[in-house]
């Protein structure tokens, strides 16, 4: 999955796709390189970040959808967590709602329940604005399990079938180094216990300079993300990836393993 954020303050590529026609340019070249989805956000969801009004996420998303459906470059998904932004993205031609509160919002799941759209819930502890503050838990994978399992029950309340759904463990989302390290070994398990396919998020994040131990800037951590990409591959079934040419050539240097 491309990331293409149509935000001036994203942490890694804010302000780059605003102008369509650079957002078209990034698309294609995300499609050309191999991605399946392409995902279009209008809020960043950085740790610290400011909300946006619903009238602004949909004077960025909208047209945005509208020209990557025109030019056939879905499927798309939409990276929200408002209702009234997700249905006109899925109106305007996504197929997908990437919902980083995990359906929070009842009109969200409605409206993927009235398009017959995919959903993925993702979990979150806390708010962008806080969650980095003190993230607490006492077993972090069963925590996360548990909430994405309440959620899937919820949605499905709402009408959308199991089938539509996948989940995602937020990496960075209210979470130390550590617990993104439980988080991304116990992949497998989560999958396995949810009967669901998981989507990592791990591009460029700060668990990446984390992991060096020193301050990398966010654009400088793509070699670095691909080496995790490659191996978390085996137990997901989506990455959100800002590199799309870069993250498809680390994965096939990954295809001689027999468990990939
Ligand atoms: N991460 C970000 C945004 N949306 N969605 C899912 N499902 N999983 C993630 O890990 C995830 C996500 C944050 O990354 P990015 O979009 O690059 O930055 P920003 O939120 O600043 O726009």
């Amino acid at each position: 999955m491309g990331i293409l954020n149509a935000t001036p303050d994203s942490f890694s590529d804010g302000g780059r796709h605003l102008d369509h026609t650079v957002a078209l340019r990034a698309a294609r070249e995300m499609r050309q390189a191999g991605a399946a989805w392409l995902d279009v956000g209008g809020e960043s969801t950085r740790p610290g970040a400011a909300p946006v009004s619903v009238d602004e996420e949909l004077r960025r998303v909208v047209p945005l959808v509208q020209a990557l459906a025109a030019e056939g470059l879905g499927p798309i998904s939409v990276d929200t967590s408002k209702g009234q932004v997700a249905a006109a993205a899925l109106d305007a031609g996504a197929c997908l709602v990437n919902d980083v509160t995990a359906g929070a919002d009842e009109a969200l799941l409605a409206a993927v329940a009235a398009h017959r759209a995919g959903l993925c819930l993702m979990h979150m502890q806390g708010e962008p604005r806080i969650m980095q503050d003190a993230p607490n838990y006492a077993d972090v994978v069963a925590e996360v399990m548990d909430f994405l399992a309440a959620r899937i029950e919820r949605a499905i309340a709402a009408g959308v079938p199991r089938t539509a759904i996948v989940v995602d463990p937020g990496i960075g989302f209210g979470k130390t180094l550590s617990h993104n390290l439980a988080l991304l070994r116990g992949l497998g398990h989560i999958a396995a216990a949810l009967h669901r396919p998981v989507l990592v998020g791990l591009s460029r994040k700060r668990m990446i300079s984390g992991m060096q131990g020193q301050d990398i800037p966010a654009v400088e951590r793509d070699a670095l993300s691909h080496l995790v990409h490659v191996q978390v591959a085996g137990a997901c079934g989506m990455l959100r990836v800002h590199d799309v040419p870069g993250a498809v050539r680390a994965l096939r240097m990954g295809l001689w393993r027999s468990d990939l």
